[in-house]
């Protein structure tokens, strides 16, 4: 039984992770500031604490790390939209990087003990360099505010973790689906906003021709590399990708989509998004060799999706 603190536990995958770890006895503390995450992910159950605050609250964020000793904390509190990063570039930087680094100068200031950090970064940080499969070792080049903080944000828990000796791993993530992704916004992931769709009989539209490639990752293999790199590992001080190490075309993805609900998708086509990167997918080889290993394919991912999404 451990003491664990999720930022952004309300959303996609912090409330994932919360259903995981109440089965591990854990007690939870979720901060959300319910912008994107919604009440209704956060599974019942008396092991977990719900507060209500963003993490950009210097006050409450000490008091809370001061008071609860945490064994694990999970960094996912962030503005997850890269167009709003643009839009609003330093009013998200306080939050997808300020608010994370004095979390860590927390630590460090009062020596709080902690079994490991991990922070979520995104395969945003290696922007548009067409060399593919993206490897940790691949060049970085962030070209929004989001995709800076993110790496920025990195490079601190990184440093963070071999100045002053504090146990942190960051994860890179590519494009996770499954249950609890909010669909409400145009730059949700496009696996929620297809679901929807196709459950209630809406038009997706499609921007570009459907041959943007993508690696897609489903939630529940992405809760067991959460595990593999903070409880089940003592692995420190480094960054991994977290992928299914696959790419799938979106016109793919669509297909297999509806030979899984059994139903036609209606498409519209649209101009491709400015800025929308073509080809993306990782090398999973460093995160394989602590064990990893994904349990799902895209029609086998999708397949248990559907069911969620049908069900509900
Ligand atoms: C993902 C991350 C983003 C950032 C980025 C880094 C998600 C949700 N977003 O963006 O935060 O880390 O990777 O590269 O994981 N599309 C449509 N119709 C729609 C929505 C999307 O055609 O209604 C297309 C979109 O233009 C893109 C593809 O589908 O080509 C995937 O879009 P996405 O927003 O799910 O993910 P991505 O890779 O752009």
């Amino acid at each position: 039984m451990s003491k664990v603190l999720i930022t952004g536990g309300a959303g996609f995958i912090g409330s994932n992770l919360a259903d995981r770890l109440i089965k591990d006895n854990d007690q939870i503390v979720i901060v959300d500031d319910f912008s994107m995450g919604l009440r209704e992910n956060i599974p019942d159950s008396q092991l977990i604490t719900t507060y209500q605050a963003n993490i950009t609250d210097k006050v409450f964020m000490k008091d809370l790390l001061l008071s609860e000793h945490f064994d694990y904390i999970y960094m996912f509190a962030g503005i997850a939209s890269v167009a709003d990063s643009v839009e609003r570039p330093y009013e998200t930087h306080q939050t997808n990087q300020e608010a994370n680094v004095y979390l860590l100068e927390v630590l460090r200031k009062y020596h709080l003990p902690v079994k490991k950090v991990l922070f979520a970064s995104s395969a945003a940080v290696y922007g548009n360099d067409p060399h593919l499969p993206k490897l940790e070792t691949s060049t970085i080049d962030p070209l929004t505010p989001y995709a800076i903080d993110k790496f920025a944000t990195e490079r601190y828990l990184m440093d963070y973790g071999r100045l002053y000796n504090i146990p942190t791993v960051a994860t890179r993530f590519f494009n996770i689906y499954g249950p609890k992704q909010n669909p409400s916004s145009p730059y949700s992931g496009v696996l929620s906003i297809i679901s929807d769709c196709i459950k209630q009989g809406k038009t997706f539209n499609l921007y570009g021709d459907g041959q943007q490639v993508r690696d897609f990752v489903y939630i529940d293999d992405v809760i067991d590399a959460l595990l593999l790199l903070t409880k089940e590992s003592d692995i420190n001080h480094e960054v991994f990708n977290v992928a299914a190490g696959v790419g799938t075309t979106l016109n793919d993805v669509i297909r297999a989509y509806e030979h899984a609900a059994g139903k036609n998708l209606a498409v519209n086509y649209l101009p491709e998004r400015v800025g929308d990167i073509k080809y993306s997918y990782a090398d999973i080889t460093k995160l394989r060799q602590l064990g990893f290993k994904p349990k799902y394919n895209i029609e086998s991912g999708i397949a248990k999706y559907w069911q969620y999404i049908n069900q509900k």
